[in-house]
């Protein structure tokens, strides 16, 4: 099998790309480890940028999330009695969206065959073959039989475990932040309890308010990396939501069956190079970023509208120039988005190597967000996507 560029992973980042290549008739095939089943109900991100957005609207799958988008102009910044609103629209002129990730991943399979845009699920043992050339190729098992698809360029679209980042040799440079605790989620099928997200800082440490949809609530507490799920019933993390939140929210936490509870650690990582030879990474592949910012996704989706505008440019007018800046471009962008998240997660979070000097700057930073339009302003701006 011959194609012109082979994105390796199904997630937002791979199949953005493919409808932005297959868009200017450029032939490309994903090629996924898992199931659609699997892709398509994996539970993650729920808050997207205008950038990606507009993304969606460019290539005309929108028709669904201008339905069923919700528009946010503002959200919540507590800790203990303090609460500040930061209002996103009167701040930045834009607003986020809510709009689920599994969604956005939906739409994106659904529209695939329309748009000739190939997806190969279940394809195990995916390698990596001579990037360095100018034939690479990949290779994978599908259905117990080996395929090779040689292309001119490989996308690595295939999240933090994928083999693309791997496949890059050892001068690569991994710049890396861990944290001690993870997020434990909920999302259930009950009306949220307030009509913004509350990012909330408390005595037992940060909780957030989130939503997928009028009926449809996100909920998630941070616990220690050492936490395990069976430990938490769902009437213990209600019990826990609704101390959080019954002070902070317009309405209860109203509890319901969970249709997902997981753990997810938190992380900072930037791998760089993001190119060799003719690999490009983008998304999750080379940057992790905690969720305290719902940044990661969006990130993924600004990756991926640089990788796509540098890959057209090469395909269709054989300009390489793109492609040579495609990192240092990427970079500037991911670097701001780490920086708002890490800030944001060590304003937010109780962190456990954190004294009363930090707990005190906590609050002060607060207190100064609370009296600063700048500050408020400056968040504002960050949350709802830095410009390309
Ligand atoms: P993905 O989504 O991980 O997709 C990678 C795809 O590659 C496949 N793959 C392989 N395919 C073939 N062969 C292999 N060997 C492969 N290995 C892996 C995988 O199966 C998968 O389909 O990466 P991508 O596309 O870069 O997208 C990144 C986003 O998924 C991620 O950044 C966000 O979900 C992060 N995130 C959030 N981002 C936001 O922008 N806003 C949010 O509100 C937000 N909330 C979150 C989040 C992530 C969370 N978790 C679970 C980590 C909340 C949580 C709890
Ligand atoms: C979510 O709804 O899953 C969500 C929202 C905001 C975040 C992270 C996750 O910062």
């Amino acid at each position: 099998m011959k194609t012109k560029v082979v994105i390796i992973g199904a997630g937002p980042a791979g199949l953005l790309l493919g409808h932005l290549l297959r868009a200017e008739g450029i032939d490309c095939v994903i090629v996924e480890r898992q199931s659609r089943d699997y892709v398509e109900s994996r539970v993650r991100a729920g808050v997207l940028e205008r950038t990606t957005t507009d993304l969606l609207r460019r290539l005309g799958i929108d028709e669904r999330l201008n339905a069923e988008g919700m528009v946010e102009e503002g959200f919540i910044l507590a800790d203990g009695a303090q609460r500040v609103r930061i209002d996103v629209k009167a701040l930045t002129g834009h607003h986020v969206t809510i709009y689920g990730q599994t969604e956005v991943t939906r739409d994106l399979i659904a529209a695939a065959p329309g748009r000739g845009l190939e997806i190969i699920f279940e394809a195990g043992d995916v390698a990596i073959h001579d990037v360095v050339g100018s034939a690479p190729s990949l290779r994978f098992v599908k259905d117990g039989i080996a395929t090779t698809i040689e292309a001119e360029y490989i996308a690595g679209c295939d999240g933090f475990h994928g083999p693309s980042r791997k496949a890059i040799p050892a001068n690569g440079r991994e710049y890396q932040r861990d944290y001690a605790f993870g997020w434990l989620g909920i999302l259930a099928d009950v009306p949220p309890c307030h009509d913004e997200l509350i990012y909330a800082n408390g005595e037992k440490g940060f909780a957030l308010a989130s939503m997928r949809s009028p009926s449809r609530s996100r909920y998630y507490i941070q616990v220690p990396l050492t936490e395990r799920l069976e430990n938490w019933s769902e009437d213990r993390l209600w019990d826990e939501l609704e101390g959080r939140f019954a002070p902070l929210a317009s309405r209860p936490v109203v509890r319901g069956l969970a249709l997902e509870m997981s753990i997810a650690p938190l992380r900072s990582y930037v791998f760089e190079p993001m190119r060799h030879g003719r690999l490009f990474l983008a998304g999750d592949s080379a940057h992790i970023v905690p969720p305290t910012g719902a940044k990661g996704l969006n990130l993924a989706a600004s990756d991926v509208h640089y990788l796509a505008d540098a890959l057209i440019a090469q395909c269709i007018r054989g300009d390489e120039a793109g492609l040579d800046g495609y990192e240092a471009k990427a970079l500037v962008r991911i670097w701001k988005a780490e920086r708002f998240s890490w800030y944001l997660t060590k304003l937010m979070h109780r962190l456990p190597e954190d004294g009363p000097f930090e707990r005190r700057m906590q609050i002060a930073e607060l207190d100064y967000v609370a009296s600063s339009e700048a500050m408020q302003r400056s968040i504002a701006e960050n949350y709802v996507g830095l410009p390309l």
